[in-house]
């Protein structure tokens, strides 16, 4: 049986061969340092209420998701705490961004700012993932960047992609662009996901139209529940 999702440019995944085993949400990065009080964002002067506003739907689709029995993994943005994995150039431009000269593997209110283990560093409880999801530990912006998810998405027989969490226009977009190219069939989550500024997040959305759905399709979770 076909099943198709209600999304822009096109109804999605190209093919209807969408079901709980091929098909994986990916929760990127809701961690307290993106969306929680005295977090890296926070401190950076940008209004976390953007940034929080995928939790209430990405609580419902990851309710429904789990129900159904598909597959609902997540992943965290950090660094080991001796910093070796952390680029000198994105540490410095970390530093540059109005937090006062603090960046990235720095003390700040919520420990040190995308060092794993840290409490800024963990995913927010309304959203922590439940055990036996897969978690991925990622140093960069992207989600394929020295992580094994490549290959735990193959060894599942995971091709379909609902991509969710922050920021539209910086994880997520990268995931979504590292995951197309490697022929993934992948669906952006408008409402479960967001950015620092709400122009970015239109943006981001509507780079995803261009050329027949460049990267893939945008929709609502509202379109994927109705067809779960
Ligand atoms: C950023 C992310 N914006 N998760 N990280 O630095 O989008």
């Amino acid at each position: 049986m076909e099943r198709y999702v209600r999304a822009n440019p096109y109804v999605w995944p190209f093919d209807g061969n969408l079901k709980p085993s091929n098909t994986a949400l990916i929760v990127i990065d809701m961690q307290t340092d993106f969306c929680g009080p005295g977090g890296y964002v926070d401190k950076m002067g940008y209004d976390i209420s953007l940034a929080r506003a995928p939790i209430a739907p990405l609580r419902q689709l990851m309710a429904a998701l789990r129900t159904g029995g598909w597959h609902v993994m997540h992943t965290r943005e950090g660094h080991r705490p001796d910093l070796s994995d952390l680029p000198a150039n994105k540490r410095w431009r970390s530093r540059q961004a109005g937090t006062g000269g603090v960046g990235i593997g720095d003390a700040g209110p919520c420990g040190r700012i995308l060092v794993r283990g840290e409490p800024g560093w963990e995913i927010i409880p309304e959203l922590a993932p439940l055990p036996g999801e897969t978690v991925i530990d990622k140093p960069g912006k992207g989600s394929f960047c020295a992580t094994d998810l490549e290959l735990v998405l193959h060894t599942r027989g995971i091709r379909n992609l609902l991509l969710a969490g922050i920021t539209t226009d910086v994880c997520v977009h990268t995931t979504m662009r590292e995951a197309n190219d490697r022929g993934f069939e992948c669906l952006l989550l408008s409402d479960c996901t967001a950015a620092t500024d709400r122009c970015n997040h239109e943006a981001a959305l509507k780079m995803v139209t261009m050329q027949g759905g460049v990267f893939g399709a945008h929709a609502p979770s509202s379109a994927v529940l109705e067809v779960l």
